[in-house]
């Protein structure tokens, strides 16, 4: 994947004041991406100084010059959740028939929880499903439904390391009929020991290509004494059953270089978050031209644009 020359694109200076809450922030980071309204959309993780986290929409005609908006998007009925909620980050973007899709992490009292919310426009989220299950995290909604199903891939937190945050191995698939209750479908992969993705978790949600579904994820190498180290890869699964994998980037694709990637709130991250596929047919699967546009997270501080094409991405899965 080649950086964008306007790297970072999107910076905590971007953000305008949104009083109260929101003056001068910590960062603006993880964001998701869409296209919307005939734009292009980043839902961006924005942390306060009072260290709260807020969604700010940013909107683009180019994709790489955003104008930060001074407004916070809310999703209602979180109250109806019954626990606590400290912060929701990570919002991942996904449309279908026209209606917004927003998967999400929650930080609640001891876990973290996934969350997922529909709405015609940012002006009407609403929780429609919340897992008090299980501990878990990074959350995507895949674009159409598959064999008449809604499917999302998530990643159980089931490793806690070195009193760390609990984080996890292994990305599972799940079904759903109506976006508000899921049932496991089964395991799709797992980090792999040693290498560069030993934690794994779900990056923007997959693509449809003609030779299966296109994800990116991220991988965490943790063999460092002092440091985890974020990179991201892609995997491509099967069309009709997302449970089977048919090939694996055996290296990173895109890794911590740069000083804004290196260096900021927790050092040497890239987290992609958000993708945008440019030149695909409605309803058709990407062509190997399509040009991939990935939004990331970099040091957990600003925001980081990558491009690659289908046919790169496909190839790298490929590689041995
Ligand atoms: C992960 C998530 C991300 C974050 C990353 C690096 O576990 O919490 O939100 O960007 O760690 O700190």
């Amino acid at each position: 994947m080649l950086r964008s020359s306007s790297n970072p694109i999107l910076t905590r200076d971007d953000v305008p004041a949104i009083p109260p809450t929101v003056s001068n922030v910590s960062s603006a980071f993880n964001p998701g991406a869409c296209r919307w309204d005939g734009r292009d959309l980043l839902l961006l993780r924005v942390q306060t100084r009072g260290r709260e986290t807020v969604w700010v929409p940013a909107w683009s005609d180019n994709g790489v010059a955003f104008d930060v908006k001074d407004r916070i998007v809310e999703v209602a009925g979180m109250e109806a959740t019954g626990e606590p909620t400290h912060h929701m980050y990570d919002p991942r973007l996904t449309v279908i028939d026209d209606e917004l899709i927003v998967a999400f992490a929650v930080d609640t009292d001891g876990a973290c929880r996934v969350a997922i919310a529909r709405g015609t426009s940012l002006d009407n989220l609403t929780l429609v499903a919340y897992d008090t299950t299980r501990d878990s995290r990074n959350a995507v909604v895949f674009p159409e439904k598959v064999g008449g199903r809604y499917l999302r891939l998530e990643r159980p937190n089931r490793v806690a390391r070195n009193g760390a945050v609990p984080s996890g191995v292994e990305i599972v698939l799940a079904a759903s009929d109506d976006l508000a209750t899921w049932t496991e479908v089964g395991s799709v992969m797992t980090g792999r020991p040693r290498s560069w993705d030993e934690l794994i978790g779900s990056g923007p949600p997959p693509v449809r290509t003609e030779r299966g579904w296109l994800h990116i994820y991220h991988g965490v190498a943790t063999h460092f004494a002092s440091v985890n180290i974020y990179q991201a890869g892609a995997v491509l699964l099967d069309a009709n059953d997302p449970t089977r994998v048919i090939a694996r980037t055996r290296r990173n694709i895109l890794e911590p270089r740069m000083t804004y990637e290196l260096i900021g709130q927790v050092p040497n991250v890239v987290f992609p978050s958000g993708m945008i596929v440019d030149g695909v047919a409605p309803g058709a699967a990407a062509p190997n031209d399509a040009r991939v546009r990935v939004y990331y997270g970099a040091a957990d501080t600003c925001v980081g644009l990558a491009v690659t094409t289908i046919g790169d991405l496909l190839a790298a899965c490929e590689e041995a």
